[in-house]
């Protein structure tokens, strides 16, 4: 039988295991705009507590979960700083200024990280003419810097900043618990830092659908608000919420080995002479590969892998991306490996 497609496209692309199917059938479910079903409840705390805020709001996407956030901090004319290359700014269809109203003030970060320094001097002043800077939103890890850490003590020195001059921060930590694996601090150190955080269960974790906005009691009160006005007040919906359960009690500690197996792909890739693999980056389940030198077009490179049955991302004029997750393992890669060296060697 010829084998499924190795498909490293996202770390979105898991399908739930059969345990976590089992704790789907078997949901106790309520309405969840009346907030009264037990199982979304329950995910919500579970979060809450994981990551050490008071609150929890389960959501139907990332985005929707950093957009909910920007609302919630912001006022229509602020301004939010972010990083040039992160989700929001790039991936969320002008969010911020669609829904909220709000301008981003873009900065070009170092690999997908800014310095308190770069964020102070960003920082508008009090003056009629500017808008309020209001917000910092800091990725964590930074996906198109190809999944790297935000290190803590740049956070923390953010952090100073932001209660120096009385910013709010929110952290769009879609794989805030990589960060947390591939560092070994807790993940509430990290989220300690942000007002706000959004982390995904349809990521690394391996849920079908949902991530989690997570903040103080008042911050959630608001976020559960926007989320309705949004149209993502949903039913029974622990029939999904009970696969976020699932998630964080059984997929938090095997993040490691998406690591490891990505450090493998990325040291395979880096000794083939016609790709380039910048092995600083790959710290967590992400390898961006630039294959300018292969003489390939990205479209190229997308279809002559896609034909060997490697499915990966275009992340730029010269480059790719590939992200490993629980339904790739150790034999995945080695066949993954196999079909760059046969194609690229041909370069
Ligand atoms: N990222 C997706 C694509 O949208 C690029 C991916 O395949 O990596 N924050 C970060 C850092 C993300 O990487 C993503 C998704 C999101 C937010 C949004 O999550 P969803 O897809 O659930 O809306």
């Amino acid at each position: 039988m010829p084998h499924e497609p190795i498909d490293l496209r996202s770390d979105t692309v898991t399908r739930p295991s059969a345990g976590m199917r089992k704790a789907m059938a078997e949901a106790v479910v309520g309405d969840d705009v009346f907030e009264d079903d037990p199982t979304a409840r329950e995910l919500e705390s579970l979060a809450a507590e994981m990551t050490g805020k008071e609150a929890g709001l389960f959501v139907a996407s990332g985005t929707m979960g950093n957009e909910i956030c920007v609302l919630a901090h912001t006022r229509r004319g602020d301004e939010a700083i972010v990083e040039a290359d992160c989700h929001i700014c790039r991936y969320e269809v002008g969010g911020p200024a669609v829904l909220s109203g709000v301008q981003l003030a873009p900065i070009k970060g170092d690999n997908g990280v800014l310095s308190a320094a770069q964020i102070e001097a960003a920082i508008r002043s009090d003056d009629i003419h500017q808008p309020v800077t209001r917000l910092v939103c800091l990725e964590n890890t930074h996906n198109r810097a190809g999944g790297v850490v935000w290190p803590i003590d740049g956070a923390r020195q953010v952090r100073a900043l932001a209660d120096r001059r009385g910013l709010r921060i929110h952290l769009d930590g879609a794989r805030v618990f990589n960060a947390a694996a591939a560092t070994g601090f807790d993940v509430r150190e990290y989220c300690s830092l942000a007002d706000s955080v959004m982390f995904c269960l349809s990521k690394g974790l391996g849920a079908p659908i949902g991530s989690m906005v997570v903040g103080s009691a008042d911050f959630i009160l608001l976020a559960r608000r926007y989320r309705k006005l949004l149209g993502g007040g949903m039913r029974q919906v622990g029939v999904i919420a009970a696969a976020g359960i699932y998630a964080l009690k059984n997929n938090v500690k095997r993040l490691a080995e998406d690591h490891r197996r990505a450090r493998v792909l990325a040291e395979a890739l880096a000794n083939i002479p016609a790709v380039s693999v910048d092995l600083a980056t790959v710290e967590t389940n992400i390898v961006v590969l630039d294959v300018a030198r292969s003489g390939f077009s990205v479209d190229e490179c997308l279809d002559m892998l896609a034909k060997h049955g490697v499915l990966v991302v275009p992340f730029g004029r010269t480059r790719i991306r590939a992200v490993t997750h629980l339904d790739i393992d150790d034999s995945d890669i080695d066949r993954a490996v196999a079909v760059f060296r046969r194609l690229f060697s041909k370069a």
